[in-house]
Formats: structure tokens, sequence, C-alpha cells
């Protein structure tokens, strides 16, 4: 079952037929551990004929969206490459192995964009790329409740120069891309989910890859307990996981190119680049 923000209200959608989930207060609604149990009670209501694409939101409110990094053997091989001449090489190989996982805040509510609206490249950045995320919905109470689409926009220049400019190449307007629904369900997803990523610029694809939830090294669970130790999420919290995908260090993201996202079961995720 779906779970879809939208300028007109909060919708379900199961097995393609959308109906008007009956909440006030998205915050509330999201940061329930009930809340499968909740959205599913608009299933015995009429069903809508369909849901206006243009009209979908980015389901966040006021949770924090924070991430992990390095969860992928991809993403250790890239971060060693980047980082090499500032010597930060040794880092990223031990955070890979490292009992402790890399969490590190990305975005509140207000950076973050819905689907089909502009993600940003800082203008002061050189080497700018998309990271393809599964994301993780958390309960106020810590459980994993649902799952969604996240673009975890990076300036490798500038992470690469110095790992302490993390925060400064990940947290800017535009740097995060979430939806375009909530997949709510109890169940771990399958290690054989898909995550595809293509960019396309005029009109061609100009890179596209691929990789599956097998390659994330750290279980989902776990994460989500590292973020919740000593600190409480009031209104739930989003995870995006890390990304297992990164182009080849000659990419670099332009203005106008379009960012896809696909994510078996949950969908697709599109914006364009400001
Ligand atoms: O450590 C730098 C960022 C890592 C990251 O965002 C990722 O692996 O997805
Ligand atoms: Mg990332």
């Amino acid at each position: 079952m779906k779970l879809y923000r939208t300028t007109t209200g909060f919708y379900a959608e199961q097995n393609g037929s959308f109906y008007s989930v009956e909440a006030s207060d998205w915050d509330q609604l999201i940061a329930s551990p009930d809340v499968y149990e909740r959205v599913k009670t608009a299933l015995s209501g009429k069903p809508l004929s369909s849901l206006d694409e243009s009209q979908i939101l980015a389901p966040v409110g006021n949770q924090e969206v924070w991430a992990a990094g390095v969860t992928y053997f991809r993403s250790r091989d890239a971060r060693i490459e980047e980082s090499k001449d500032a010597g930060g090489g040794t880092f990223y190989d031990r955070v890979y192995n490292a009992e402790r996982p890399e969490l590190f805040f990305k975005a509140t509510g207000r950076r973050v964009v819905g689907p089909y609206h502009p993600v940003r490249i800082r203008t002061d950045a050189t080497w700018s790329v998309p990271e393809p995320e599964l994301t993780l919905l958390i309960s106020s109470t810590g459980v994993i409740t649902g799952y969604t689409i996240g673009n975890d926009m990076s300036s490798r220049d500038i992470e690469g120069e110095n790992p302490l400019y993390l925060p400064q190449a990940k947290v800017y307007d535009g740097s995060c891309a979430l939806g375009p629904a909530l997949l709510l369900t109890p169940d771990p997803l399958p290690r054989i989910t898909s995550i595809q990523l293509h960019v396309d610029r005029n009109g061609s694809t100009i890179f596209s890859g691929a990789t599956t939830l097998a390659e994330l090294k750290r279980d989902p669970k776990l994460l989500a307990a590292y973020l919740f130790r000593d600190n409480t999420f009031p209104h739930g919290a989003f995870l995006m996981t890390g990304t297992g995908i990164v182009p080849g260090d000659d990419f670099t993201l332009s203005s106008g190119d379009v960012v896809r996202i696909t994510i078996d079961t949950i969908g697709t995720l599109e914006n364009p680049v400001a």
C-alpha cells in the first residue's frame, strides 16, 4: 500500500486505485508506528478515478532527513579515489568495515523537493552527482514503517577536497529529493529489489546504472537503531541508506539534466536539475 501527500490531501493507493485518507496532520500520521493500519482504513472508501501527478508533494513535513554513507562497496571505492590527494582515503575504508555506520544530517523538509521539482547543484561546486538511495520512513518510536526513493545530491569536489567539508557537499537548498510515494509495509524489502539511475541530457540517456539491495552492506534496522541512539524524533525521521551507484569520475551533472531513480515496488522519482 502506498501513501501520497498532495496539494489537495493525502491518498492511499492499492492495486492501482486511489483512496482519500482522513487525516489532517501529515507529521502525526507518518510518525505513528500504526501508520499502515491508519491508512488501511481508507481502503473501505470509494476509490477515485486517478491521482493528478502534478499535485504530488515530497512526503516530508517537519521530519529531519538523515543519510548513511559508504554502505556499498562502490561508494567506498569512489570516495577513496576522490579524496586520495587530500589524504582522506583510509577513513572511507575504515568506516565501510567499522561496526558504527557513517550517519550524517542531510536535510530539513524545506530543503527537500518532490517529484518533477528541480534539484540543485551548488554554485561553487565543479563536480556534482545524484545519489539514488532507498530511504527509510522511521516512526517516532524508531520502527521502520515504510520506504521511499531518495536522491542525495552531492558535490564530489567539495567532499573530496577534505572529508570535513562533507556537510557543505551535502546540505544546501534543493540538495535532496524524496518521493513520489511512501510504500507502507512492516516487512523488509527483498534483497533482489533493484535500484536504477538514469540521467538524461537533451533527450538522450548519458548515464545509467543499477544495483540491488543485496549489495547494501548494512541492515536497515541497524541503521535506524544507530540513528535513534540518544536522539529523539517526535515527528519520525527519514534515513537515506547510501548509494551503490556512482558514475565514473568524468561525469558531472549540468543544469537541464533530468535524473530518474526507480526502485522496484516503490516507483520512479524524476527531477530536472536547476
Ligand atoms: O561519506 C561520504 C558520503 C557517502 C554517501 O553519501 C553515500 O555513500 O551515499
Ligand atoms: Mg549518499
